[in-house]
């Protein structure tokens, strides 16, 4: 298996289906892959529509967009793995050029910036202070120059995982796999397209981002292995 696209989806019943079109307009033909659809017991057809287009469905009872991800991961089999949101935000058409410049420049791990080519309304205003404090904070903090701390659409090798330690089981999870390919990983950031969400928000703005901020500082100076980094 060539690419395993990861998707932790909460009650995304009004655009999974459309994810998994977009993925298959972009990929079937291109590459073999399988999409890993980690859902976190929606109360909608979330489920149900991810698998009737395809994907592979883990049910993962537990709360969390980072925990979402480890489960997923561990499931993934392809030597490459993308990851993007249920919400129609991420562009499926940047997966292939992504993954040609993981190879062609021999890199390990790539993050996208959406902050280049938003569309209108795709984040609100709140949500770009919030998004560029934390991203001033991550370089502040780790040194390191991420325009765009908590994009959700990465493109990276499977091996890659062994070599770096994400704890964070909620949406700090975004920063910091970001901070540990920057720091022991081959990595780069690169722009893409970002569309405006369809459904509900499941982050809260005020709470997610100030969670976010405390595990930065934490991360920064209690070391990796506090367990207080897992909330
Ligand atoms: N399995 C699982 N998925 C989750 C959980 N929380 C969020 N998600 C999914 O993770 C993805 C990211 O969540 P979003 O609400 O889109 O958060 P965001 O992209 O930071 O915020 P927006 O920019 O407003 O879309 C979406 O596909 C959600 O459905 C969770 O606890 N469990
Ligand atoms: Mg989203």
């Amino acid at each position: 298996m060539k690419l395993s696209v990861v998707i932790p989806t909460l009650n995304e019943e009004e655009c999974i289906g459309q994810v998994m079109d977009e993925l298959s307009a972009a990929l079937e033909g291109k590459v073999e892959y399988e999409v890993v659809v980690v859902d976190g017991m929606s109360r909608d057809r979330t489920r149900e529509i991810a698998r009737s287009k395809g994907a592979v469905v883990v049910e993962e009872a537990r709360r969390g967009y980072g925990r979402a991800y480890k489960t997923g991961f561990a499931q993934a089999r392809g030597e490459v793995i993308a990851t993007m949101d249920g919400d129609c935000t991420y562009p499926a058409e940047s997966i292939i050029p992504l993954m040609e410049m993981l190879y062609e420049e021999n890199l390990e791990f790539i993050t996208t910036d959406r902050f280049g080519h938003m569309e209108e309304g795709a984040m609100s205003t709140m949500h770009k202070i919030g998004n560029l404090a934390l991203s001033f904070t991550t370089r502040l903090l780790f040194g390191r120059i991420i325009r765009d701390s908590q994009s959700g659409m990465w493109v990276f090798r499977r091996e890659a995982l062994s070599k770096i330690r994400v704890e964070a089981d909620g949406m700090p999870f975004s920063e910091e796999i970001k901070i540990e390919a920057f720091r022991k990983l081959r990595s780069k950031e690169v722009m893409i397209r970002y569309r405006r969400r369809v459904g509900e928000v499941k982050l809260s703005s005020w709470q997610d981002g100030w969670k976010n901020f405390r595990f930065l500082w934490r991360k920064r100076f209690r070391g990796p292995r506090d367990k207080s980094l897992r909330s």
